[in-house]
């Protein structure tokens, strides 16, 4: 038994410079872990409450003292003594303890922290590698890095609607060999922006994000860069998107504003059905807001045998959510963030369900980050074979894709590269 011993919460920065929340937890054996909470910009409504002071004279407001001093005077007095390898227990107390169905006392980023430092603290006690403690002597399968070579919407307002496009390097034996891939035409895309006197402005998760007239004109460009980087598109990288489109979506009017014009479901799914005519796009995410699930449902029929529909603003990552979509066929796919939920126990539920039921799951970074790398380990874990974690630039985010180069290393010959089956399981599912 790894009893937990102490607690401890404080204040730290992000990547974005925003306030949020570290937690040290150590058990009686002597293991520590410690648990870093991320936070988003494009948050789905139905997400875990990220508690904030709202103290405007602190951080603008976003300073997480409260959350803290939930963490430090609330939590701790519940957990000390219990088993850090009970994780599930663990969660549930802290749960109840807050006895909302949002995190709505405690919040979800301080819940979150005490739930990833025991997590650590267990692995570590246990003397296992994290993905190995998540996920036992399965997990082997290394994801395909998702990378975010372009940024807009809320990540980079001045660019263009679409928030992300990624690049999906899967037509590789390894993910060494995936991840150089999708760094060369990161490089290659720099030069390629330029050519065209464009700014190689970044944005949030380190994508470029040049001012263009239109938004399909990104895949343009990520198609001349992977070119030019001398891969085939298609056959060996793929495109993938996030929308974002609550984030362009006008609830007033209930119109999309998209490449300058107000635009209903109909027209919009007009538009991803020709880019995924003409481009090699393996994943759209969030094509429609939140609450249009007949638009989901109309996308998941019509095009959903082709590829994946990532559920992110949608499903955030809840079981409940996710089991609603399931039962109306209205995406394939699910996002997977830690904190959308607020704890451990809960993003394996929502991992298990979506798999159990034939959707893909795609492990997720927030454009807040920290060095914290659980994703990674969580991903090879649960053999879920996607992840997305930004642009290969920027510490927080390579952090994680170097974190996959050093699991690939450990397993050895066991490891495995997902590939384009990765996105395959998705498509009979519609079918
Ligand atoms: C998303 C994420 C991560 P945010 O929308 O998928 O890329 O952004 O953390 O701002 O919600
Ligand atoms: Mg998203």
């Amino acid at each position: 038994m790894a009893a937990i011993e102490s607690v401890y919460a404080r204040e730290i920065l992000d990547s974005r410079g925003n306030p949020t929340v570290e937690v040290i937890l150590e058990t009686e054996d002597g293991a520590q872990g410690t648990g870093l909470v991320p936070s988003g910009a494009s948050t789905g409504e139905a997400e875990a409450w990220e508690r904030r002071d709202g103290d405007k004279s602190r951080y603008q407001g976003k300073g997480v003292l409260d959350a803290v001093k939930a963490v430090n005077e609330t939590i701790a007095p519940a957990v000390i003594g219990m088993d850090a390898t009970d994780q599930r227990a663990l969660d549930e107390t802290m749960i109840e303890l807050d006895g909302t169905p949002n995190k709505g006392k405690l919040g979800a980023n301080a819940i979150l922290g005490v739930s990833l430092a025991a997590l650590y603290a267990a692995a570590e006690s246990a003397e296992l590698p994290l993905y190995r403690y998540i996920g036992g002597t399965n997990g082997h399968i290394l994801p395909v890095p998702n990378m975010n070579i372009m940024n807009g919407g809320a990540h980079a307002a001045f660019a263009y609607d679409i928030q992300e496009f990624m690049v999906s390097p899967y037509g590789f034996n390894t993910y060494r060999e995936a991840l150089r891939a999708g760094v060369e035409v990161y490089h290659t895309l720099k030069g390629v922006i330029k050519d065209r006197g464009l700014a190689t402005t970044v944005g949030d998760e380190g994508g470029f994000a040049p001012k263009l007239s239109a938004n399909e004109d990104a895949i343009k460009i990520i198609i001349e860069a992977i070119e030019k980087a001398g891969y085939k598109p298609g056959e060996q990288i793929g495109i993938s998107i996030d929308a974002a489109s609550s984030e362009f979506y006008k609830k007033d009017s209930g119109l999309y504003h998209f490449d300058g014009e107000d635009r209903d479901h109909e027209y919009m799914l007009g538009v991803y059905e020709k880019w995924v005519n003409e481009y090699p796009i393996v994943s759209i995410e969030d094509p429609f807001q939140e609450e249009d699930w007949t638009a989901w449902q109309k996308i998941t029929a019509a095009l959903g045998d082709r590829l994946q529909f990532v559920g992110d603003d949608l499903l955030v990552t809840n079981p409940k959510r996710l089991q609603k979509a399931i039962d109306l066929k209205a995406s394939n796919s699910l996002l997977v963030k830690l904190n959308q939920i607020g704890s451990v126990t809960e993003t394996l539920d929502a991992i298990e369900l979506a798999t159990a039921n034939g959707f893909t799951s795609m492990v997720s970074h927030r454009s807040g980050e920290t060095p914290d790398t659980t994703i990674s380990d969580l991903a090879v874990a649960k053999n879920t074979g996607q992840i997305k974690t930004g642009a290969p630039a920027r510490g927080e985010r390579v952090a994680k894709y170097n974190r996959l180069l050093e699991i690939e290393e450990e397993l050895g010959s066991t490891a495995q590269y997902a590939g384009y089956s990765a996105f395959k399981a998705a498509k009979k599912y519609a079918k």
